[in-house]
């Protein structure tokens, strides 16, 4: 059983000793470092289970719940763009529904995706026989909360061993934050984390993950300087040698429009793929919520690049409109439509502390919006 494997990581006893760096010439080699690890003790899998998956689920307890909804609920009011606003008066008229256009324009939710909203609310009012704005205001809440349901989904672990995730994003967007508060949760359920610093150019960038990896008691691979990709091959070595749940790779923020750099991330990409087979699992995007429909931009052109199989989306608590959710989504839906995987947000970030990383919920985010 997986739950054989696993190694309580919050034990009393020490961290572990850091790992040793890779080598200096690429991937195509297997890893000195992880050929010299000791191969860990594991217990024999009966051939006939199927491998158990665990979807990575932070569960706070009602009351977290409930004040991380505040801050979301906070963050999204402070835009001054609010949707509620427009449910304040008495009638139902063509001036709420031009009011209601602007206002989820305003919100970032694109041409599209507000179209759409507009559409399926006149529908709904029709065929419910609405009469009142705080009725029409209640089929929106329906309307959105349907239209971003397949955004959510939740993190499964367990299927491979090591799961291996790559996390890229524009510079800044919150992947080191994410990643560390993604580690917290995942050593919290016993998962033994491996963390690849393939941000290899900035000493900063490998210290703030490292700092990271010192908190939540987990092993770390990085290099200064080099090949991102072959921090990349010794990670996913090491993790298998180690007998790791999940390698997690922190790339360098870059812009979709830096070609080379994008070049580099496919290079991660196909170098996991190599280390492992069927890696990486999943390839998650940071989008910071506040670059509205510069985030939707984002989500298309790195999907392009690397083919995304997930989405973080954080800084929900500062200025950000929300309604980016609703452009995704439909983007979403579009590819679901066409028979490609739905790309979930698994994720959304409200703060900067661990407990600010919270699994997305359509029917409170589109709460949220409208409160
Ligand atoms: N308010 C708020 N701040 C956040 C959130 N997530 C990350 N941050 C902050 O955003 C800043 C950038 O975060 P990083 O995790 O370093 O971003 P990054 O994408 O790794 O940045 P680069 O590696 O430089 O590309 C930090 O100050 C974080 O504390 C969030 O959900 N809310
Ligand atoms: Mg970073």
């Amino acid at each position: 059983m997986f739950s054989f494997l696993r190694r309580k990581l919050f034990s009393s006893s020490p961290a572990p000793e850091p790992a040793p760096e890779g080598p200096q010439d690429g991937p195509a080699a297997e890893s000195p470092s992880a050929a010299s690890l000791p191969a860990p003790a594991l217990a024999p899998v009966p051939a006939d289970l199927p491998a158990p998956v665990t979807p990575l689920e932070p569960a706070p307890a009602p009351a977290a719940r409930g004040s991380w909804l505040q801050k979301l609920k906070a963050g999204l009011q402070r835009t001054g763009s609010s949707i509620a606003q427009v449910f304040t008066g008495t009638k139902i008229d063509e001036a709420l529904y031009e009011e209601l256009e602007a206002a989820l324009l305003m919100a970032d939710a694109g041409v599209g995706a507000t179209e759409y909203l507009l559409e399926e609310l006149k529908k709904r009012v029709k065929d419910t026989r609405c009469t009142d704005p705080a009725g029409v205001k209640a089929l929106l809440a329906e309307v959105l909360a349907e239209l971003l349901a397949p955004l959510e989904g939740s993190l499964q672990i367990g299927a491979t061993q090591p799961t291996v995730m790559m996390v890229a994003g524009v510079n800044g967007a919150g992947k080191t934050t994410s990643i560390g508060k993604l580690t917290r949760h995942l050593a919290e359920q016993d998962s033994k984390v491996l963390l690849a610093a393939a941000d290899t150019f900035r000493a900063a960038a490998r210290e703030q993950l490292a700092v990271w990896a010192d908190r939540n008691r987990v092993e770390i691979v990085s290099q200064e300087g080099g090949d991102p990709a072959a921090v990349c091959f010794d990670a996913v070595s090491a993790g298998k040698a180690r007998g790791c749940d999940v390698v997690i790779a922190d790339t360098a923020g870059r812009l979709a429009t830096q070609l080379h750099l994008m070049d580099e991330l496919r290079k991660i990409r196909r170098t996991l793929g190599r280390a492992m087979e069927g890696a990486p699992h999943e390839v998650l995007l940071v989008v910071d919520g506040n670059t509205g429909q510069n985030a939707f931009t984002q989500v298309k052109a790195f999907d392009e690049a690397i083919g995304l199989t997930g989405l973080i989306v954080t800084k929900l608590d500062g200025t950000a409109k929300g309604g980016v959710l609703a452009a995704i989504a439909l983007w979403v839906r579009e590819r679901v439509a066409q028979g490609k995987p739905a790309v979930p947000v698994y994720f959304i970030g409200v703060g900067e502390k661990l407990e600010d990383l919270q699994t997305f919920s359509a029917r409170e985010f589109a709460q949220a919006l409208l409160s």
